[in-house]
């Protein structure tokens, strides 16, 4: 994870906070302005810096010199003093609510005045007992929407999607990683078994347990630290933004066991605890023992050995199968990050990316890439900017045109096709016949609507590739549409087409379960990022989460393929017709 994204988070929180606080809409638009144009940037910010200084941030398009003095202290320090004042005023709680679609920095900022608002129960209060809805410019429907949006969000109750903390986590380990106490760190619970929510984080080091107290201090001075809960010799538990993250230190020796334990899941824990006890064993999260003697703890692989079993990757272990599977010696060999050989789903600015296809090549080639399907939304989805069909030509020579100028990656011509209401598409036959990948997908549809059939329908057109994103379902914001997946993934093997499994960190759709019964049904899979920025494309570590989850290996996955094995296996569905 590059520093972009970390200094465009922090830019975004300081206008949020500067607007609840009343500064000027065009300061506060400012560093909006600034932080999306950092997320979006191609290039490395640091790299920038270290090679032209302030003045290579201050050309950025959007960064002035004030603002490019804050990114440059940070960079420098770890640190923005401007933030820092600036989070010391504002109730952090309350301003979380600003994720919630229908509550802004000024509805906050009125009921933190007049209502006494505090936190973010305050909040819940004043909308369900009527004293919000009686504020001047309020009124009955606008507190309903606003409680419906409540409503959503804490259906994920607590719990955050894995993509918004898979950065602040990254940033976490390879600072501990760094300190000279510490021998091993890794991130445990649900965040390692890549689960789609997390609910708080855990994280396990492994050191001397002398140096337990300054390797927890460390991480509770680090920069994101909105409030510390605990801080002792070895363990802490501090707020980082609006994560609550524990730490852990364990000494060497039991360092797999605690590893073990504390990534779970409970029920996959409870099951092999089961095993020990038959043997005469005892596992906890201090080690394997029979009676008092300690025969093993220092690997997660000594603790599953002394079980009888193979080691069993995290994302499996939710008790689905996988202890049977490992006593048969028949675990999938799962599909793995460095395998995936493309990305086959990004936007680019002829629809509604921000990147130019030349910056998309750039940063798939220094991510190792052999492809990527640039795959623009088709021109009836016009709130994202659709391509008609002269446009798309258009596109099509100019990746032919950077194709000639690449080594060893390819632009694919894609088209994220919208399928209609009939289940026809969104461009004629002889315009996707031109296209690399074509993935079609439903982005509109009546409330209640069962989109099935339409989705059965494209995926008898022998020019759609793969259906995106099958379920629709935005996490903790929207449930998705009426779809019966099973018949999708039947109709996908009938077929020849592939179904995606969506890395956009509020998408992960297939899901997980969905993954596995497609795989079981011989379904090939798509892995794609859905990015619109350069900055989203690291998403593919969900999409591999996902799949792993779902029991997924390299042959189940469509852009585990070499181009050239891609390009055959793109050509099979076109042929048979
Ligand atoms: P989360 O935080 O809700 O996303 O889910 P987890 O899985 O990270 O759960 P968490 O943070 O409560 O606990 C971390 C791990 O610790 C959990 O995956 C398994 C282990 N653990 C926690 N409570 C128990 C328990 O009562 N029994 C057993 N066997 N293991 C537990
Ligand atoms: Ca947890
Ligand atoms: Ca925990």
């Amino acid at each position: 994870m590059r520093k972009n994204e970390e200094i465009g988070e922090i830019l975004e929180r300081l206008a949020d906070a500067l607007e609840f606080l009343g500064e000027t809409p065009f300061k506060v638009r400012a560093y909006r302005r600034a932080a999306r144009v950092i997320k979006g940037l191609s290039e490395d910010v640091v790299e920038l810096y270290r090679r032209k200084g302030l003045n290579g941030l201050k050309d950025l398009p959007g960064v002035g010199e004030r603002i490019a003095k804050k990114m440059a202290e940070y960079i420098e320090t770890g640190r923005m003093k401007k933030y820092d004042e600036v989070m010391a005023q504002v109730p952090t709680d309350l301003l979380e609510l600003l994720n919630v679609p229908g509550i802004g920095p000024r509805t906050l900022r009125m009921a933190y005045d007049r209502l006494g608002v505090r936190t973010r129960e305050d909040f819940v209060r004043v909308v369900e007992d009527g004293s919000l809805a009686k504020l001047p410019g309020f009124g009955p429907k606008k507190v309903q929407n606003i409680r419906e949006a409540l409503k959503l969000v804490s259906s994920l109750s607590g719990r955050i999607p894995l993509g918004l903390a898979y950065p602040t986590v990254e940033r976490i380990v390879k600072r501990l990683e760094v300190l000279q106490e510490v021998l091993q760190v890794h991130p445990a619970g649900s965040f390692r078994r890549m689960k789609e929510t997390v609910g708080d984080l855990d994280i396990l080091v492994s050191a001397h347990m002398s140096d337990g107290r300054r390797i927890i201090e460390a991480f509770v001075n680090m920069p994101e630290v909105v409030k510390v809960l605990a801080s002792g010799e070895t363990k802490g538990s501090a707020i980082f933004g609006k994560l609550q993250v524990d730490i852990r230190v364990v000494p060497p020796e039991s360092y797999g066991a605690a590893l073990q334990y504390f990534t779970g899941s409970k029920d996959h824990n409870i099951h092999l605890r089961n095993l020990a006890r038959e043997r005469g064993l005892k596992i906890s999260e201090y080690g394997v023992f029979r009676e008092k003697k300690r025969i093993g703890g220092k690997t997660e692989e000594e603790v599953y050995r002394a079980v009888g079993l193979v080691w069993i990757p995290p994302e499996l272990r939710e008790d689905r199968g996988e202890i049977e599977a490992a006593q048969r010696g028949q675990l999938p060999r799962l599909i793995e990050y460095n395998e995936i050989k493309g990305d086959l789903h990004v936007h680019s600015v002829f629809s509604d990316g921000t990147a130019t296809l030349e910056e998309i090549a750039l940063a798939a080639t220094r991510m190792g890439y052999e492809y990527v399907a640039v795959c623009d939304h088709s021109q009836s989805v016009k709130y994202a900017g659709g391509l008609d069909v002269d446009t798309l030509k258009l596109k099509n020579r100019d990746i032919d045109r950077i194709n000639r100028s690449l080594k060893g990656m390819r632009l694919l011509k894609g088209s994220e096709v919208d399928i209609l209401p009939d289940g026809s598409l969104d461009y004629p036959e002889e315009v996707l016949a031109e296209l690399d990948f074509v993935i079609a997908a439903v982005h509109n549809w009546r409330r209640d609507e069962d989109v099935t059939e339409r989705i059965l329908k494209a995926m008898e057109n022998p020019f759609v590739h793969a259906i995106a994103h099958p379920t629709g379902r935005l996490i903790g914001k929207r449930e998705g549409y009426r779809v019966d997946v099973e018949m999708i993934i039947r109709k996908a093997k009938e077929t020849g087409t592939f179904l995606e499994i969506n890395g956009y960190y509020e998408r992960l759709d297939l899901n997980d379960t969905h993954a596995r019964l497609a795989k079981e049904y011989g379904v090939i899979i798509t892995l794609g990022t859905d990015a619109h920025q350069i900055g989203q494309l690291w998403q593919m570590r969900l999409a591999v989460g996902t799949a792993r989850r779902g029991w997924v290996e390299k042959q189940d996955v469509l852009n585990a393929l070499a181009l050239q094995d891609l390009s055959e296996a793109l050509k099979l569905k076109r042929s048979k017709t």
